[in-house]
This record gives structure tokens, sequence and C-alpha cells, in this order.
């Protein structure tokens, strides 16, 4: 088992429908901690930074523009084996197809809006990571 960080952000229609504290006691119940913590704005620039690795496919622009349509909180969590242990309480992208009791198929409204993110490995976790935090603004909890 490895100690991770993994970057995770609860999305516009996360917090527009008050749904911040459910998605962090689920991942807390999980056994991750919360080690950072910022709501904020994306600015266009910023959403198609975040999801450049995406910027080619037909639903990039929906997406910024959603991810920019409101308030996100991003959060690093940290725990043993993070990265895979925040991607199974997220469950599957599309909620249709998220197993039951994961976060997405329980919250989430579509494929698009699905309540959350987790960086998918320990290598985009970190760049995720740095994308919104510097070192000093993370408290480790280990
Ligand atoms: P995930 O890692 O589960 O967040 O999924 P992806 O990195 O594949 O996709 C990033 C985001 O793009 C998703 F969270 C939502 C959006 N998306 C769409 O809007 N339509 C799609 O068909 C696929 C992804």
């Amino acid at each position: 088992m490895a100690l991770e960080r993994t970057l995770s952000i609860v999305k516009p229609d996360g917090v527009t429908r008050n749904l911040i504290g459910e998605v962090i006691r689920r991942l807390e119940k999980s056994g991750l901690r919360v080690v950072g913590s910022r709501m904020l704005r994306l600015t266009t620039a910023q959403a198609e930074g975040f999801y450049a690795v995406h910027r080619e496919r037909p639903f990039f622009r929906d997406l910024v523009t959603y991810m920019t349509s409101g308030p996100v909180v991003v959060q690093v969590l940290e725990g043993e084996n993070a990265v895979a242990k925040n991607r199974e309480v997220m469950g599957a992208t599309d909620p249709k197809k998220a197993a039951p009791g994961t976060i997405r198929a329980d919250l989430a409204e579509s494929i698009e809006a699905n309540t959350v993110h987790g960086s998918d490995s320990v290598e985009n976790a970190k760049v995720e990571i740095a994308y919104f935090f510097k070192d000093s603004e993370l408290c480790a909890r280990s």
C-alpha cells in the first residue's frame, strides 16, 4: 500500500445543490483525509488548461462552459491508494454506468454535470494538485 495524494473537485452542480458536505462525508468515510481545500470560480482559461487533454473532444467547449458556470471546491485528499480509492467512491464518469452507492450513481445529474472530479493516476494527481495548490497550502495528516 502506498500513501498517495489526489485532487478532488466538487463541480458546479454539486456546489449549487448544497452537496459539498455530502461529497466530503463520503470521501472522509472511506478513510481519505482532506489536506487542502479552497473554493473558487474557474476562469475559462483555468478550465481549458485543466481539461487540456480533452481539447479535441466534441464535448470540450460544453465542458468548459459547465465548469465555469459556478463555484467549485478543489481539494487535496491523502491516504493509502488515494487515487484509486477516490475513483472508487466517485464511480464511473457516466452516472448511468456508475456502481450503486457511488457519488455519481447517487448524486450526479448527467455525464457532464457529474458532481465530482478525481485524478486518474498518481502522475496526473501531481500535475493537477500543483495546478491549484502550493506545497505550503497543504497540511500533511499522516
Ligand atoms: P473522469 O476521469 O471520470 O472525470 O472522466 P474523463 O476524464 O473521461 O472526462 C472528464 C470530464 O469530461 C467528465 F467528468 C465529464 C466530461 N465528459 C463529457 O461531458 N462527455 C463525455 O462523453 C465524456 C466526458
